[in-house]
């Protein structure tokens, strides 16, 4: 095994009952501080029959209510709100578009913590103060550039803020200033990968290591990213509505994501009756903050279908680890890194005149993503010329890149063509095979 290094050995491998101390005790808090200010929270709780001084230890947790990204949506923008905005420096947001956008609010206590935890990713990565770290996640409102960047600022490595895009800017600056360890979506790195070997600079790029997540990669991948790059991969796991990136990440073993369990207590549960499930069942992911000041998550429903595991990691980690999602137990496609749900193509279609019988195909094609988009046309429609099929096409495709941020490929198709369903429609067929 190599040599494992630690950012804050004293919580990464703290024993597991000092761990559920800081849960309790954290859990405790939190309810309270949500209860206390945010009506939302309040009234959600109320109406659950659960007052905070119900909630004495962890082994109470299930008497809380799930919040749902639809709780996130009613609630927008302050609603969980529980902090006043002159203590809050931050925002950010999921990738996401119009409308279903959750903002997230930190204090700079709830920055240091966040920092704090994409600092252990980037050390379990191998990383030190000595590396060059190239972030090339997304900045903005995205979460991927902001808390990259945090960590390795905290670590004290020279960090490049390149974000996304500019492949060859990307390559120079890897080559003139030596960077070691790239952070960005798992699709990027194995585009940037191809394009180094392509042009035959493989010797010239010191990567050593890669932080790479935000949507669901294969093992295949990772192999083929790690071949490429001449680096080892590792996994790194987050949410805009707890933090961001950094929530979990993989250790040089390579076997599930530690879970920053001293920020975070994860649950999985069973997604149709909400019953808590053992170690080792799959089911949907359950996260309570329990150091957030500004914007605290009491169980948040998150959609993803993992598996957790206590069993003993040998890099000397103590944290639950969690293993790579496997799907999703709501439609939400990550399709180039951002948030899609077909609800909202729906909308964009229907606002353009379209029936709302429509078939979208995600698949990835040399490791990066594409969407194309059947449509059919109205039977008045279809009686139009080539061009002005053609040209609505066009209109269909601006339409969805300002309303998703990302481009789709339209194909306007006869009416009926498009098999129809006895129950629900299958309007998704993901060729990803991701999970
Ligand atoms: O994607 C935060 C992030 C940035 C994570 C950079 C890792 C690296 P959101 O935009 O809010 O936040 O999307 C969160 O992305 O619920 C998962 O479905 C998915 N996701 C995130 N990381 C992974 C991963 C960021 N490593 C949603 N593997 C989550 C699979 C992932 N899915």
């Amino acid at each position: 095994m190599e040599k494992q290094n630690y950012y804050q050995p004293e919580i990464e491998c703290a024993p597991r009952e000092e761990i559920r101390k800081w849960q309790s005790e954290g859990l405790v808090r939190t309810v309270r501080h949500a209860y206390e200010n945010s009506a939302y929270y309040r009234k959600k709780m109320d109406e659950h029959g659960v007052k905070p001084e119900d909630i004495r230890g962890l082994e109470d947790i299930h008497k809380l209510p799930f919040v749902s990204k639809n709780d996130l949506r009613e609630a927008y923008p302050y609603g969980l709100l529980c902090k006043p905005l002159s203590e809050c420096v931050r925002i950010q947001s999921t990738s996401g578009t119009t409308g279903k956008r959750v903002i997230a609010f930190y204090t700079q206590h709830d920055i240091d913590a966040w920092d704090d935890c994409c600092a252990r990713a980037i050390v379990a990565a191998g990383g030190t103060k000595d590396d060059v770290v190239h972030v090339s996640y997304g900045y903005g409102l995205f979460t991927g550039g902001a808390g990259l960047n945090g960590g390795s600022h905290k670590l004290g490595s020279l960090t490049l803020p390149m974000s996304s895009g500019s492949t060859e800017r990307q390559i120079q600056f890897m080559q003139d200033l030596g960077s070691t360890i790239l952070c960005c979506t798992p699709s990027y790195a194995a585009y940037l990968g191809e394009t180094i070997v392509e042009k035959g600079l493989q010797d010239t790029i010191k990567l050593k290591a890669g932080i790479f997540g935000a949507e669901a990669w294969s093992e295949e991948m990772r192999r083929d990213i790690e071949s490429k790059l001449r680096i080892k991969a590792y996994d790194i796991y987050g949410l805009t509505e707890l933090e961001g990136p950094g929530v979990s990440y993989e250790c040089c073993e390579q076997h599930g994501m530690h879970l920053c369990e001293d920020q975070f207590i994860a649950e999985i549960i069973n997604p149709k009756t909400g019953e808590i499930l053992p170690d080792g069942e799959k089911g949907e992911l359950v996260f309570t903050s329990i150091n957030k000041e500004a914007f605290p998550m009491i169980r948040y429903r998150t959609r993803d279908i993992c598996v957790l595991s206590h069993e003993k990691c040998s890099c000397g980690r103590t944290h639950v680890r969690m293993a790579k999602p496997m799907g999703r137990s709501d439609d939400m496609l990550i399709i180039k890194g951002v948030n899609v749900f077909p609800s909202q193509i729906e909308t964009v279609l229907i606002d353009n005149g379209y029936s709302p019988n429509y078939q979208l195909i995600v698949d990835r094609v040399n490791n990066s993503d594409t969407l194309d988009i059947n449509v059919e046309m109205t039977h008045e429609r279809f009686s139009d010329t080539l061009g002005e099929i053609t040209s609505r096409e066009k209109q269909l495709v601006n339409a969805l890149k300002g309303f998703l941020g990302i481009y789709a490929k339209v194909h306007l198709v006869e009416p009926k063509s498009i098999p129809r369903s006895e129950g629900k429609a299958v309007r998704i067929i993901d060729k990803r095979k991701l999970y």
